[in-house]
């Protein structure tokens, strides 16, 4: 049984799974885009302190109104506020997003429950996702795109995390061509294969990608494909790192710091 508290979308008009806060969403719309000085400073570890700060900083733009912005950032009244989740197969970002939601204004897309949900439609392109995710592969970019902003435009909110995605350089930028913007940080949980590969075979969910060749071959691609992703954005110092490899309520404990912004 899957713990999280999801919920469908108001919308009859997408299938989408979007787990929502029951909170109300901020109805902060304007935010402030600072460029230029946090790109600049020095590349961050992945892990550790440094990281962190840099981190830190990229949730305070987030969650900067347009009253406090920085001199010399635009300002876009129209653009919502998107974190990118990333982390490999069974890092526990399905888990931890249900968190945030519960104690956030946020809600959660999961691509691949996008995905999923897609698949079940039993049009040839979702038989073509089935086969992609059966073999660990990544769904082309427009498929899963299109998913996650009709997702959004349906739940009429602000703030989102988007879960999974952006698996690699061509997803990245499919998003940024087709929504228009780049995520505000990326919020990456970091666990050792050995770990995950249990959490995995003990899940249960009926999953087709839940055994051990599936895994082994999201492994790869992540490895391969979306790791560096989160090196892109390290560079760009938008990596939030936590440790996943803990306990549940020990891994929210790091995570909700990245969000005291937006409490
Ligand atoms: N669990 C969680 N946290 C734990 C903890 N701290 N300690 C002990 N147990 C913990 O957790 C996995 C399991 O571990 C659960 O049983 C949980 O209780 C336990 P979960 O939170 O579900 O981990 P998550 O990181 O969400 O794992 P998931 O398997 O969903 O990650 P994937 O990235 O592999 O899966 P996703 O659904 O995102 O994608 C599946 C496939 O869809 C991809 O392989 C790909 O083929 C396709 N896809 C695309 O092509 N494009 C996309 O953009 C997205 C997906
Ligand atoms: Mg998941």
């Amino acid at each position: 049984m899957d713990a999280r508290a999801t919920q469908e979308t108001a919308s009859g008009s997408t299938t989408a799974t979007a787990t929502v806060s029951s909170t109300t969403a901020s109805t902060r719309a304007v935010r402030a885009l600072v460029s230029g000085a946090a790109g600049m400073a020095a590349s961050a570890a992945l892990a550790g302190g440094a990281a962190s700060a840099a981190c830190a900083d990229a949730g305070a733009r987030a969650g900067a109104s347009g009253e406090d912005a920085s001199a010399g950032g635009s300002v876009d009244v129209t653009r919502p506020t998107v974190v990118f989740v990333l982390g490999g197969p069974g890092a526990g970002k399905g888990t931890q997003c249900a968190n945030i939601v519960r104690d956030f204004a946020f809600v959660h897309l999961s691509a691949g429950d996008l995905l999923r949900a897609h698949m079940k439609s039993g049009s040839p392109e979702g038989n073509m996702v089935a086969e992609m995710i059966k073999q660990g592969q990544i769904v082309p970019s427009e498929v899963t795109v299109n998913l996650l902003l009709d997702a959004m435009r349906a739940s009429g909110k602000d703030r989102f995390l988007i879960d999974g995605f952006p698996r690699n350089k061509e997803n990245r930028d499919a998003w940024e061509t087709t929504a228009g913007y780049d995520c505000d940080f990326v919020l990456f949980f970091d666990c050792p294969e050995d770990v995950m590969t249990k959490r995995l075979l003990g899940r249960n969910e009926g999953r087709t990608d839940d055994n051990i060749e599936t895994i082994k071959k999201r492994f790869v691609t992540f490895r391969e494909s979306s790791m560096p992703v989160i090196e892109y954005y390290d560079k760009l110092n938008k990596v939030c790192t936590v440790n996943s490899d803990q306990a549940p309520e020990e891994v929210y404990a790091q995570t909700t710091g990245f969000f005291s912004k937006f409490a």
